[in-house]
């Protein structure tokens, strides 16, 4: 009898003696990350931050617990809501008819007969997109706004009598209509006489961005295309990207730098297929502008993709982030044409995508932890053209009327575990802004949906809160079927948006399982829908 209550009693030492070395381990570990593993610990650990640096050598767990720590920066999690950007490539290519101009082109061919910004904009707004890019210049040098630091552009065609501002029309439009407004500047300049004199052009660069960026209000986003290629001298340029991002930081520090930028990434496809698992979290190394080059420079003679990492099916899992020196908060947006051309071809009026595909592609980018920056190209009167215009409308019915309505509204949810303040009740009151996050440390967790009466479904969508990191590694739906749990769908990475789409199931109880998350998980909405078209 004494011989058990001794045992017992150095049994209850000992777990005393792992349970104190276990809190002092995990204290380590969150001073180690600079970032807070959990929410609550927030107000003990270090500011948050877009990025964090590793120790070489550094073990596995401490790293996966920093990539959970770091956050988008506010800039970078407003680019983010947006989630559907209109793309407008419109230029002298839609006169020439070409997609790559040569930059000898003759100004006088640049002649909208109807131009008109706020069509565009209606279009746009109507299909659900909540900001535009517009192509201010693209490689052939002509600018859509009277630059003053060369004659080629707008201000030396018929249109307007030389006194149109293209750039001007499109953002006062959006603005009306509270759409943001962003600009593509192409780097590459087939017609500027200094391009391949280095420090000439990025001068001459450098003023063409203070230009769009001071004289045209509130600028969300600025595109830098990685295609790039020889001058009209046949000189390479050497770009000074560090002093363009300061014009922009300058100049719009609430603006997101795109491509050959810091803020956010090229998904790797123009295809309008994002991966499967697409974390927003990944090696530093990738944002380095060679590289960012050397995959979004069409190959010279085969036309295919050079093998560099953003084209990549995995960029941030375990097994690419414990090689890393640094991690950063790096998402990505999906860049894809309605058309089979970037710019507008009479010749493609009966190619463009039908509503069909565009609901495809918005599950696999959207619906994949990015955003989808759709290209619709202005014709040569500078209108949306009715087929495009048509396509949209068509796939805005479909997602209204499919995500219009949550089925999982109403439901009694539970969950395996809730941290202070972030109760489960968060994830169905409609507010992106309010989520549950598990019990601090949790790494795997469940939440049950029950309704009073069976649900009918065959999508789901889900969001983490992302402005605490992301963390779900892998996740799974079940229904109580027949008296038991059934698995019906699952995925890998969530993030900012995921979609998922299967046959149609009939339940009363679901849950969702997480199987593995780099820390607590957490859960910022959760909708059922039957794809209503
Ligand atoms: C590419 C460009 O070369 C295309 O013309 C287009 O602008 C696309 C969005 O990016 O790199």
């Amino acid at each position: 009898m004494i011989a058990k209550k001794t045992s017992v009693l150095v049994l209850g030492v000992v777990l005393l003696a792992m349970m104190i070395g276990l809190t002092f381990f995990f204290r380590e570990q969150q001073r180690n990350a600079g970032g807070p593993p959990g929410a609550s610990a927030t107000a003990a650990a270090a500011p948050a931050r877009n990025f964090v640096i590793l120790k070489p050598g550094e073990d596995l767990a401490s790293i996966v617990r920093k990539a959970a720590g770091v956050v988008p920066s506010p800039a970078q999690l407003a680019w983010q809501a947006r989630e559907f950007i209109a793309f407008a490539h419109f230029g002298m290519n839609t006169f020439t008819d070409r997609e790559w101009g040569l930059g000898t082109e003759d100004p006088q061919l640049f002649n909208p007969t109807a131009f008109d910004a706020r069509q565009w904009v209606r279009v746009f707004k109507a299909a659900g997109m909540t900001a535009l890019i517009l192509t201010a210049k693209h490689h052939d040098g002509f600018c859509l706004w009277p630059s003053s630091l060369t004659a080629h552009g707008v201000k030396s065609s018929p249109w307007r009598a030389g006194k149109g501002d293209v750039v001007g029309d499109v953002a006062t439009a959006c603005r009306e209509a509270g759409l943001a407004f962003g600009v593509y500047l192409s780097p590459w300049d087939r017609h500027e006489p200094s391009f391949g004199d280095s420090p000439r052009y990025n001068e001459f660069f450098r003023g063409q961005l203070r230009e769009l960026l001071t004289n045209y209000g509130p600028v969300a986003e600025v595109w830098f295309d990685g295609a790039n290629g020889e001058g009209p001298n046949g000189k390479k340029q050497v770009y000074d990207w560090a002093s363009f991002y300061k014009v922009v930081r300058e100049l719009q520090p609430q603006a997101v730098i795109f491509g050959m930028g810091p803020d956010i990434r090229w998904v790797g496809t123009e295809s309008g297929y994002g991966r499967e698992t697409e974390w927003s979290v990944v090696p530093a190394d990738i944002r380095d502008p060679a590289a960012v080059a050397a995959s979004s420079q069409p190959h010279p003679t085969d036309g295919a993709f050079l093998p560099k990492d953003l084209t990549e099916d995995d960029l941030g899992s375990r097994e690419k982030i414990k090689k890393a020196k640094a991690l950063i908060w790096y998402p990505a947006e999906t860049d894809v044409s309605i058309r089979p051309g970037w710019f507008y071809h009479a010749r493609e009026d009966d190619q463009v995508k039908p509503p069909e595909t565009l609901l495809d592609i918005y599950f696999t980018s959207a619906g994949r932890n990015s955003v989808l920056l759709l290209n619709v190209p202005p014709d040569r009167r500078g209108l949306i053209h009715d087929a495009d215009a048509r396509s949209l409308r068509g796939l805005r019915r479909v997602l209204g009327a499919t995500f219009g309505t949550n089925l999982a509204a109403g439901a009694a949810v539970r969950a395996s575990s809730e941290a202070p303040g972030r109760p489960a009740a968060a994830i169905l009151d409609g507010d992106r802004a309010t989520a549950w996050a598990a019990a601090e440390n949790a790494e795997t967790a469940w939440i049950e949906f029950a309704w009073d009466k069976p649900r009918t479904f065959d999508c789901v969508s889900l969001s983490e809160d992302i402005s605490t990191g992301q963390r779900i590694e892998e996740f799974a739906l079940e229904s109580w079927t027949g008296g038991a749990w059934e698995g019906f769908a699952g995925g890998t990475t969530i993030g900012a948006k995921r979609l998922l789409r299967f046959p149609e199931r009939t339940a009363q109880k679901v849950r969702l399982v997480f199987v593995h998350s780099r820390t607590s998980p957490t859960l910022a909405s959760f909708g059922l829908h039957r794809l209503t078209r």
